[in-house]
């Protein structure tokens, strides 16, 4: 099997299009060969080569599988295997996945393409692939037992069907599927639309990548596959933060962003400083009559959003699941609490035991992004990423969407941080600070509550002393 280099690398060359390499008669005769990727940098859109054209997507740290056209019909060919994904930098993880990385490659077709794709099983079980959200022949929908035998190590199947509905889908294994689809088996698959469509509109720029959950002990390197609720690494396309690329776009481009949820829990998709619709879903795009405007949409398991919105307020704007513990990488999650606890009298005790013991968390826990802990090795950091403010305390599922009206159409390199205008910034305030008033309400309980032993409990509040604070009371 050869491995085709001629993609570009990486968001320094991401302006230009790659090219299919050309295919040889003899070629044509046997399936397509198969094109791997091992490096984990967001790829260039590829611009197809071949059959109807289509605006292309860019998948977020991942790349678009090519293919080749063989008598009208596209074919691509998938290899389920092995891989090794690199989940931010300095640390990698052994992962299942597709064609050398996991997720596998976006595949991108046109409504109406006879599709033919190939399944090579180098995984050690069987497998099959799902086609989620397709309109298929049912024995090519992939679900193991149900529509096929599963297809078994070391054999190659074929499915074969037209891409009857335009929108936003991914592939998955539908066999020993908590096992796959926790080793990082999935992919992102977009079907264009045939010309325009009076539901999708067209946009400069269309961002991919699905949201993944895994759970790696710290300074290990497999994923323990039986976890159903606890995982400590939430990802897209198989990176933390600050491992994923920012989304580069120029100011006042029409922007899509699609995402798919093959995690075990929801995940509330939060954009910073712009509002979006939700255009579509993996059922299709919604009817204009049914859209409202959002900051945050809500992703369940199994379920696909496309949200559009016009990119048109300069800046560096978050863009993350606001459930605060998906933007946090790997830390054991029993960390009790220590926010307010004394611990000078006990910490003399411990240190006469252990020397080096360390009081985690008792101002909070932001601490842990600036404190170089000893971490074993390949550990992602529970909370870290540089900005230009400090740190940034964060890891997961957190990007940026990078706004800048000097951005070239078609480029996505990162531009760097944003610099702001003077006078926009929050600044600190120097003048004094008046005492606190006490609010005093004129209400009282309607219910009185009855055998409840009524009595004054006294809880101590701690609070930093500050100066010019003199009016702070408990
Ligand atoms: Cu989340």
């Amino acid at each position: 099997m050869n491995t085709r280099r001629n993609f570009l690398t990486g968001a320094g060359a991401i302006t230009t299009a790659m090219a299919t390499a050309a295919v040889s008669k003899a070629a044509m005769a046997a399936l397509p060969e198969p094109v791997l990727q091992t490096r984990p940098d967001t790829m260039a859109p590829l611009i197809p080569p071949t059959g109807r054209p289509y605006n292309p997507v860019v998948t977020l740290n991942g790349w678009t599988l090519p293919w080749r056209m063989n008598q009208g019909v596209k074919e691509f060919h998938l290899v389920a295997e092995p891989v090794v994904r690199e989940m931010a930098p300095g640390f990698k993880a052994h992962l299942w996945g597709y064609n050398g990385q996991s997720p596998g490659p976006t595949i991108e077709v046109v409504e109406g393409d006879h599709v033919r794709i190939f399944v090579t099983n180098k995984l050690p079980e069987h497998t099959t692939v799902h086609w989620h959200g397709q309109r298929l022949p049912n024995g090519m929908d992939g679900v193991a037992g149900l529509n096929q035998p599963a297809i078994p190590v070391g054999k190659t199947f074929v499915y074969e069907f037209v891409a009857r509905r335009p929108g936003t889908f991914m592939y998955h294994p539908h066999a020993d599927e908590m096992t796959q689809m926790a080793m990082g088996m999935m992919g992102f698959w977009i079907t264009h639309p045939r010309g325009r469509h009076p539901l999708i509109d067209e946009v400069d720029r269309d961002f991919v990548f699905l949201l993944n959950a895994y759970d790696i002990d710290p300074g290990a390197y497999t994923p323990k596959i039986m976890t159903m609720l606890d995982f400590n690494l939430w990802s897209w396309n198989s990176r933390v933060f600050p491992g994923i690329d920012p989304l580069v776009v120029r100011q006042n481009d029409k922007v899509r962003i699609r995402f798919g949820n093959l995690t075990m829990t929801n995940h509330p998709m939060h954009l910073h400083g712009h509002e979006f619709f939700v255009t579509g879903t993996d059922g299709g795009p919604t009817p204009r009559s049914a859209r409202w405007p959002e900051v945050t949409t809500d992703v369940a398991v199994g379920q696909m959003r496309q949200i559009d919105f016009v990119a048109n307020e300069e800046g560096d704007w978050a863009f993350h699941c606001h459930k605060s513990h998906h933007t946090m990488n790997a830390m054991g999650h029993n960390v009790p609490t220590l926010i307010g606890v004394e611990h000078r009298q006990i910490m003399r005790s411990i240190t006469k035991v252990i020397p080096d013991y360390m009081v985690m968390g008792e101002r909070g826990m932001a601490d842990m992004a600036e404190m170089d802990m000893p971490l074993p090795d390949n550990t992602a950091k529970m909370m870290t990423g540089e900005g230009p403010f400090g740190s940034v305390e964060m890891g997961g599922m957190f990007s940026m969407l990078k706004v800048r009206k000097d951005q070239k159409p078609g480029d996505y390199r990162d531009p760097g941080w944003y610099a702001l205008p003077p006078g926009t910034q929050a600044y600190e305030w120097t003048g004094s600070l008046p005492d606190p008033k006490r609010f005093a309400a004129a209400g009282g309980q309607t219910m009185k509550a009855q055998n409840m032993p009524i009595k004054e409990v006294e809880v101590q509040v701690r609070k930093p002393v500050m100066n010019g604070m003199g009016g702070m009371q408990h």
